[in-house]
């Protein structure tokens, strides 16, 4: 169970007036401020961000709102917290003793809420405290924790939980972006703006090292620097960001995002084999990561690692060739769709043809070579695709959650209605189909 438990309808569209409301309600006081921060979905370039690869998110309009204020230190400072779906786990953590804990094995959604603030007030803390250089795990706590103020959040959200739309990346960046403002509140620099592209890293340290799941950076920050109308190009290697039009109306366009119900976590290890697959590919080609393999040399690069693989005496259980050859194609090739999605959309006229059928081989390659998919996500992309869309595919961490499709606006309605049918006939459950645009990233509100 990732984060908060999915969207209920007393959140309604308003999840800043709902989080507000529960804070009024539970704490008898108006919230300092109320901050918040999307989901996303990934258009293309899936599970290269950990291989330092290409990725290619935009924020939607689904989002987690943080309601809180700060209590004055006395005693023993703590985070109260509450969520909008489960009213009755008002949770209290003593402040003071916030430290990851390696040994954890189960998750509770208030994880993702006090590894933010543990995250936030270790970045607070400055450049020479323990961890803030972006890269180490730490167990320490942020230094002079205990004189910090006690926490109080009231959190309310509509982005689906275990949809592949990532619910803890928009709470991570919503608590982070409230944290960082309630702790600097009245003192100097009050409310000091962070740039976006910190805020992600924040928040991605609070998910590796605190929840301790070892998930690369796009998602943090898709839900901090995103902008509406925009999708993220995001070259994690090269760590630069760069803002793309896309205004799928204007080319006569839907975008629909069918989450399949099917539950996704990354928290069930499948994720992290594959971040080690990866890895150890890459030991044995001898380089740094993955993003290195140009597409002109992956043939060469197969067979060396063939070679490599067989004449490699360790870790055999990891080692199989044909498995490692399988990850290194999906990651090779999926860099080179991300870069010819970027340069059709960066052009006057885009070929959403091109665009599509890179979406539809992602998904493929997804499916075969990095062995991601779920029978949910491909019935449907094939029901979307047969049903007239331009391309489809799987987006997220993949194992269940969200397939996206790309549809001329007209057959919005009969691409769903297909992908509904193929579903009713496979059995499963009915999936929830929406339109998304592109929003804008984490922000206060009020
Ligand atoms: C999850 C992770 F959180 C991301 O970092 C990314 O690896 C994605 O899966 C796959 O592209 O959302």
């Amino acid at each position: 169970e990732k984060a908060v438990a999915a969207t209920d309808s007393s959140v309604a569209a308003d999840p800043v007036a709902a989080a507000r409301q529960l804070f009024v309600d539970t704490f008898g006081s108006e919230p300092a401020g109320v901050w918040s921060a999307p989901g996303r979905v990934n258009l293309i370039g899936e599970h290269t961000d950990y291989n330092d690869g290409l990725v290619l998110p935009f924020a939607i309009d689904a989002r987690t709102a943080v309601a809180g204020s700060s209590v004055p230190a006395g005693g023993q400072a703590s985070l109260e917290v509450l969520s909008a779906h489960r009213p009755d786990e008002h949770r209290t953590i003593p402040l003071g003793e916030l430290t990851p804990d390696p040994e954890r094995t189960e998750t509770d959604w208030s994880d993702y809420v006090s590894g933010s603030v543990w995250a936030a007030r270790l970045h607070a803390a400055g450049p020479g405290a323990a961890g803030t250089d972006g890269t180490d795990g730490t167990d320490d706590a942020p230094p002079g924790a205990a004189a910090l103020p006690g926490l109080r959040f009231a959190v309310a959200s509509t982005v689906p939980v275990g949809a592949g739309l990532s619910s803890s990346a928009a709470l991570e960046c919503a608590v982070v972006l409230a944290t960082l403002a309630l702790d600097s509140a009245g003192g100097p620099g009050t409310d000091r703006a962070i740039a976006p592209e910190q805020l992600a890293r924040i928040a991605q340290r609070a998910e590796n090292h605190y929840v301790g799941v070892p998930t690369g950076l796009m998602d943090q920050m898709a839900s901090s620097a995103a902008e509406a109308d925009h999708l993220l190009f995001f070259d994690v290697g090269a760590d630069t960001i760069e803002q793309i039009p896309f205004d799928i109306d204007a080319a006569g366009l839907s975008l629909l995002v069918i989450d399949t119900r099917a539950h996704h976590s990354l928290a069930d290890g499948e994720y992290a084999k594959r971040r080690a697959e990866c890895e150890r590919a890459a030991e044995l080609l001898g380089l740094n990561s993955l993003r290195d393999i140009d597409i002109d040399q992956l043939d060469l690069m197969l067979a060396k690692l063939v070679a490599a693989t067989r004449s490699s005496v360790l870790v055999p259980a990891v080692d199989d060739a044909e498995v490692l050859v399988r990850r290194v194609r999906h990651i090779v090739t999926e860099n080179q769709r991300v870069l010819d999605v970027v340069t059709q959309l960066r052009s006057a006229s885009p070929d959403w043809g091109t665009v599509g059928r890179d979406m539809t081989a992602s998904h493929a390659s997804l499916r075969d070579d990095y062995q991601v998919s779920a029978d949910e996500l491909d019935v449907a992309v094939d029901a979307a695709l047969s049903a007239g869309a331009v391309g489809a595919r799987m987006t997220g961490g993949g194992f269940g959650g969200s397939a996206i499709a790309l549809v001329p606006a007209e057959r919005a309605a009969t691409v769903s209605a297909a992908v509904e049918k193929a579903f009713a006939a496979a059995g499963f459950t009915a999936p929830v189909i929406r339109s998304v645009h592109p929003a804008a990233g984490a922000r206060r509100d009020h």
